[in-house]
């Protein structure tokens, strides 16, 4: 499959032969690097959206791509069914990394939120003593965990739930940032545990007030719940620190990731925690085809030193306060709400005179800066962590003149 097709061929291809399960940009992408991307026909575009967060490393990086290449050359697969000469060193790297005594290895975000799921049913059982099958996890209104059925169970989205039922039992939902509500939620010793985003980004990235996820985690402790962090959105230095928890100084008990540790070059997911919970899974109980395969392990590593190396975090901080200023400072009747923390913002857009925010990404694509609207008025501005100073301003340059014709 080596033949160049037209955009117009390639969304034809799609429309008659793929599921009709997105409703994508009119764009069809056909070439990356570091922040911009190209489509089929060469025309350039910054890329805000870094597939949701996953190419924070910037599209195709080269140290990353190089262990790709190199252990696809060399042995791609093995099943855990024997060890391999990648893995533990990838488990020694990543633990090291994040400052936990383990790692059960997995490949989508949604594989590292029910392996979270299963460890902490897992250790409510054998460690705290709850009632077998009376766990509960605690779960916030607005979440997005990923599109299996336990976990569109835990989800308040009509749309993500609608005809998927019967549903997994054992969640109990409360309202996003509102510890009052966690504290009562708390009260029923069945409860295992409480998952939640450090920010809501499908919800349309909800940042919680200061001091939430700091009172959330003491709260849990104090009631022997387990917080556990979803990170596969925010982590990897897309707020400005490694992990979001760590704006607060929150150490998970159960930490998710995905989505960038592996640069968006291959789908790698980890579930991270000390030995107390980890060594509640035996042999056998859980496990996965790919699950730490050669590659993944060698290319999470890489992507790993591409954020250390290129100080990911750092530049997400410095950045975002610039892309929030800028922001801020458009004066635009469309514009109601800036907010986000390091490069993980959205704007609420106001519609005026029958525009929306579809409007104003389609109008940003014609101007060389891709993002989508996520609920129909939040446009979300996530551009890889590698971009530079200069490409920032060009691509703030563009998103305002975008806004600014609608005026
Ligand atoms: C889609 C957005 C949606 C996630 C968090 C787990 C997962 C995700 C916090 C599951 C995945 C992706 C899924 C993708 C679009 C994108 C997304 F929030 F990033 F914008 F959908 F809400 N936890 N988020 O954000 O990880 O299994 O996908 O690897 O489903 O359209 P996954």
């Amino acid at each position: 499959m080596t033949e160049k097709i037209s955009s117009k061929k390639a969304i034809e291809l799609e429309d008659k032969y793929g599921a009709h399960n997105y409703h994508p940009l009119p764009v069809v992408l056909s070439k990356g690097r570091a922040a911009r991307v190209w489509d089929a026909e060469g025309k350039e575009y910054y890329d805000f959206l870094s597939a949701y967060s996953a190419v924070n490393q910037g599209h195709c990086h080269p140290h990353i791509i190089g262990a790709l290449v190199d252990q696809a050359q060399t042995l791609t697969l093995t099943s855990r069914a024997f060890f391999n000469d990648v893995l533990g060193v990838y488990e020694k790297f990543i633990t090291s990394f994040f400052g936990f005594d383990k790692v059960l290895p997995m490949n989508s975000g949604a594989e590292g939120v029910e392996t979270a799921l299963k460890l902490c049913r897992k250790w409510a059982y054998e460690k705290k003593g709850v009632p077998e099958n009376q766990a509960k996890i605690i779960v916030c209104e607005g979440n997005f965990h990923g599109r299996t059925v336990t976990i569109v169970s835990m989800s308040t989205d009509p749309d993500a739930r609608r005809n998927y039922g019967p549903f997994t039992p054992g969640f109990i939902t409360i309202p996003y940032n509102d510890i009052p509500a966690l504290e009562e939620a708390l009260k029923d010793p069945h409860v295992a545990g409480f998952l939640v985003e450090p920010i809501q980004g499908e919800a349309g990235v909800f940042v919680p007030d200061e001091g939430y996820l700091k009172k959330a985690s003491e709260l849990c402790q104090a009631n022997n719940v387990l917080f556990i962090a979803d990170e596969v959105q925010t982590g990897i230095a897309r707020t400005g620190k490694l992990i979001a928890c760590e704006h607060e100084g929150v150490r998970p008990e159960i930490l998710i990731l995905g989505k960038a540790l592996s640069g968006g070059v291959y789908p790698v997911s980890a579930v991270l925690a000390d030995d107390e919970i980890m060594l509640t899974i035996k042999p056998g109980e859980h496990g996965s085809t790919f699950g730490g395969n050669p590659i993944a392990a060698r290319v999470a590593v890489a992507a790993l030193e591409v954020v250390r190396d290129e100080k990911l975090a750092e530049r997400a901080e410095k950045f975002g306060k610039i892309f929030r200023d800028e922001m801020r400072s458009i004066k635009s009747e469309m514009i109601s709400v800036v907010r986000g923390k390091g490069l993980l913002n959205a704007i609420i857009i106001k519609p005026k005179n029958g525009k929306t925010a579809w409007d104003v990404c389609i109008k940003m694509a014609e101007l060389g800066v891709l993002a989508k609207p996520t609920h129909g008025d939040i446009i979300r501005f996530a551009p890889p962590l590698v971009i530079s100073e200069d490409e920032l301003h060009e691509a703030i340059g563009r998103i305002k003149e975008a806004i600014l014709s609608f005026d």
